[in-house]
C-alpha cells in the first residue's frame, strides 16, 4: 500500500517539474534529472543496496544512490581500506563486479541512478595482497602503475594546506600520490572511470578532489565516454588555504562543507531564524553546483558537523536540508560506531534497517518523507517565511509545500500563513491530519524538537503514514525519553506480543526520531492491555518508569496511537 501511494505522489511530481518558471535563483540544483536527493550508503554491500533501491529509495523518491568506493583495496577491517586502492579491479569488500552490474541494473529499474566513490588521487599505503588477490608495494601496483607514474614529492602534505604545490603533489596521509599531470596516469584514471560508466554508473563522487589540480580533473573527464557525467567533487573548504573548492566548478558540482558547518552552527550555538538566507548569502558556492549534506562519514566522525548522536537536532537539519532549495542534498546512511575506524556490521551485508547498527537515515519516516517533499518543491522558492526570533522556524515553497520547524526546548504554538491551496492535507512528519483554510492558514502545536510538513503529494494521511494499514490492529508506542550513550527504551506488557511483563522480552523502541522513541506492535483487534516502559544500560541494567501501569484498547480497525512521556 505504501508503495502504491508513493508512486502516486512520483505521479504528482513529474507533473509538478513540468514548465515550473523558478521565481528566485536558488532553485535549481544540480544532479541532472529532477529528483536530485542522492542516498549515501555508505558501506553497504552492494546487494544490500540493490533491496534498498526497490524496497525503499525508488518508492521515496530519491534521484540517486551512492556506493562507497568500488576498486579492489588493501585488506584490514576498518571502514578506510576502501580509501587504498590497489587495482581497478571491482573486487572490494562490498561486493564483485556481477554484484555491482547488478545492483546498477536494480537501481535503475527502481528509477534510481548510481553514483560511485571514485579515489584516483592516490593508491594504496604499505605492502600486502588486495580483496581482489592482487600483490603490491607502496608506489608499485604491477599491471597498473610503477613508481615513475607518481609524484615527486614523497613526504605527507601533513597540515601544510597553505602551499599548492604541497597539497596536490604530496601525500595525503601518506598514501602514493599519482602524477594526474602525466598522460599515462590520466588515461589509465579514464579508462577506470569509462569502466564504470560501461556498467551504467550515472556519476562519481571524486575523493579527493583537492589533491588533484582542477586542470587535471577537466582533462580526465574530457576522456570519458560521456564527458557531462554528473560529477560531484570532494574540495573541503579550509580558511586561509592555497587551494579554493570553488576552482572545481569549471568541471562539475563541488561540495559546499561550509553548509553542513553551518548547520551545526546554528543548531548548536546559534538561532535557526538565522537560516533565512542560508546559501550564497552566506558566501557558499553557487546553489546549482553545490553538493550539501548533514554530515558524511568523515564529519560524523570528526565532529565538524551534527551526526546522528545529535538527537533531534540531527533529524531536525535534515528536514530542513530538504525543505531548503540550495544545493542537492545527500543523505548520508551510515551504521552506529565508538570506534571511529571500526568497518560495517556484517562486513557492510545489511539484514534488515535498525539492526545490527544500521542507522537508515534515508529510511527515517522525517526524512524519507520530505525526499517526496523536495521533488513536488522543486522549482518553487522560499515563500511565507516565519520564525519566532529564536529556534522555532516555517516557510513555503509556494503553493507546492509548507514546513514548520521546531528546535525550542519547549512545543510551540502558532497560526502559520501559507500560500497553500484550502484543503486538508497530511503532515508526513507525524502522518496527521491538518487543515488549511481559505485564507491559506492553520494552526498548529508543535512540539519540542519536532517539525510539521505538508505538500500538494500528500493530502490523505491514509495513503501516506507509516502507521500499518487499516486490515492490520495494533499499537504504535511514541514514548519522549532522554538517554544516556548506551542506554534503550523498551516496552512490555500483559501480552504475550509484548513479551508478558518479562524484561528480557521487552520490545526494544527505535529513536530515529530521538528523543521520542517508537515502536508499532500488532496486537489482536480490541484487545485491552496494560504496559510500562523500562530501560536497559549498556550492561543490560534495568530501570522501570515510574507509576502505575499504562493501560489502552487496540480499536476494532486500525491502531491506537500512544504519545507517552517516559515518568521519572
Ligand atoms: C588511513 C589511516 C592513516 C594512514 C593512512 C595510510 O587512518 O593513519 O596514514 O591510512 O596508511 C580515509 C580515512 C583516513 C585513511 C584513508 C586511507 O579518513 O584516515 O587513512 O581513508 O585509508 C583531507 C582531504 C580529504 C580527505 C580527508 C580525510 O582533503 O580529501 O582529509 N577525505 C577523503 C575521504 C576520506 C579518505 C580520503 C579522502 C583518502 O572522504 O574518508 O580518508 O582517500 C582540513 C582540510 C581538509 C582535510 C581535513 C582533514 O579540513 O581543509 O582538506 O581533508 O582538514 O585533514
Ligand atoms: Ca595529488
Amino acid at each position: 500500500m505504501a508503495r502504491r501511494t508513493v508512486a502516486a505522489a512520483l505521479a504528482l511530481v513529474a507533473g509538478a517539474a513540468v514548465g515550473v518558471t523558478a521565481p528566485v535563483s536558488q532553485v535549481q540544483a544540480a544532479a541532472p534529472g529532477d529528483k536530485d536527493v542522492t542516498a549515501v550508503m555508505f558501506e553497504w554491500k552492494f546487494d544490500s543496496v540493490a533491496k534498498a533501491c526497490t524496497d525503499t529509495l525508488g518508492p521515496a523518491g530519491y534521484g540517486y544512490v551512492q556506493v562507497s568506493p568500488p576498486q579492489e583495496h588493501i585488506q584490514g577491517s576498518t571502514w578506510w581500506t576502501s580509501y587504498q586502492p590497489v587495482s581497478y579491479k571491482i573486487a572490494g569488500r562490498l561486493g564483485d563486479r556481477a554484484a555491482f552490474k547488478s545492483m546498477i541494473d536494480t537501481c535503475h529499474a527502481a528509477g534510481v541512478k548510481v553514483v560511485a566513490d571514485t579515489v584516483i588521487n592516490h593508491m594504496a599505503a604499505g605492502d600486502g595482497v588486495g580483496t581482489g588477490g592482487s600483490s603490491y608495494t607502496k608506489y608499485d601496483y604491477p599491471g597498473i602503475y610503477s613508481g615513475a607514474d607518481m609524484d615527486d614529492c614523497r613526504s605527507e602534505i601533513g597540515d601544510n594546506y597553505g602551499d599548492r604545490a604541497t597539497v596536490q603533489n604530496c601525500e595525503l596521509v601518506g598514501l602514493a600520490d599519482l602524477d594526474t599531470g602525466e598522460e599515462y596516469v590520466r588515461s589509465r584514471i579514464a579508462a577506470y572511470m569509462n569502466d564504470l560508466l560501461s556498467l551504467g554508473v550515472d556519476g562519481f563522487r571524486v575523493d579527493a578532489a583537492k589533491h588533484m589540480p582542477t586542470g587535471d580533473l577537466a582533462d580526465i573527464k574530457s576522456r570519458l565516454t560521456d564527458p557531462n557525467v554528473y560529477w560531484k567533487q570532494e574540495a573541503i573548504h579550509g580558511a586561509g588555504e592555497a587551494v579554493d573548492p570553488s576552482e572545481y566548478l569549471q568541471n562539475g558540482d563541488v561540495q559546499e562543507f561550509r553548509y553542513a558547518r553551518g548547520l551545526k552552527q546554528v543548531f548548536q550555538n546559534e538561532s535557526l531564524a538565522y537560516l533565512k538566507n542560508f546559501g550564497e548569502d552566506w558566501g557558499f558556492m553557487p546553489s546549482g553546483q553545490s553538493g550539501v549534506f548533514v554530515d558524511n562519514h568523515d564529519t560524523e566522525r570528526h565532529g565538524d558537523t551534527l551526526n546522528y548522536k545529535n538527537g533531534s537536532a540531527y533529524t531536525l537539519a535534515g528536514v530542513f536540508m530538504l525543505a531548503w532549495p540550495y544545493g542537492s542534498p545527500d543523505v548520508h546512511s551510515g551504521y552506529e560506531w565508538s570506534d571511529k575506524d571500526a568497518g560495517p556490521p556484517n562486513g557492510g551485508h545489511v539484514n534488515a534497517c535498525y539492526s545490527d547498527g544500521w542507522k537508515c537515515q534515508h529510511d527515517w519516516r522525517e526524512i524519507k518523507s520530505m525526499v517526496a517533499f523536495r521533488n513536488v518543491a522543486r522549482g518553487q522558492g522560499v515563500t511565507d517565511w516565519w520564525d519566532n526570533g529564536n529556534d522555532a522556524i516555517a516557510f513555503g515553497r509556494g503553493d507546492k509545500a509548507f514546513v514548520a520547524i521546531n528546535h525550542e526546548t519547549g512545543s510551540i504554538s502558532h497560526t502559520f500563513q501559507t500560500s497553500l491551496a484550502a484543503g486538508t492535507y497530511c503532515d508526513v512528519q507525524n502522518g496527521t491530519a491538518v487543515t488549511v483554510d481559505s485564507a491559506g492558514r492553520f494552526t498548529a502545536t508543535l512540539g519540542a524538537g519536532t517539525a510539521l510538513a505538508l505538500h500538494v503529494g500528500a493530502k490523505d494521511c491514509g495513503d501516506t503514514s507509516t502507521p500499518p494499514p487499516s486490515s492490520t490492529t495494533g499499537a504504535s508506542f511514541n514514548v519522549e525519553a532522554t538517554t544516556a550513550w548506551g542506554e534503550n527504551i523498551y516496552v512490555t506488557g500483559n501480552q504475550a506480543e509484548l513479551g508478558n511483563w518479562n524484561t528480557d522480552a521487552a520490545l526494544k523502541l527505535d529513536p530515529a526520531a530521538y528523543p521520542v522513541w517508537k515502536l508499532d506492535v500488532s496486537l489482536p483487534a480490541g484487545t485491552a492491555f496494560e504496559y510500562k516502559y523500562l530501560r536497559k544500560d549498556a550492561a543490560g541494567n534495568v530501570t522501570w518508569e515510574s507509576g502505575a501501569n499504562r493501560v489502552a484498547t487496540v480499536p476494532s480497525d486500525g491502531t491506537v496511537v500512544l504519545n507517552d512521556t517516559w515518568r521519572t
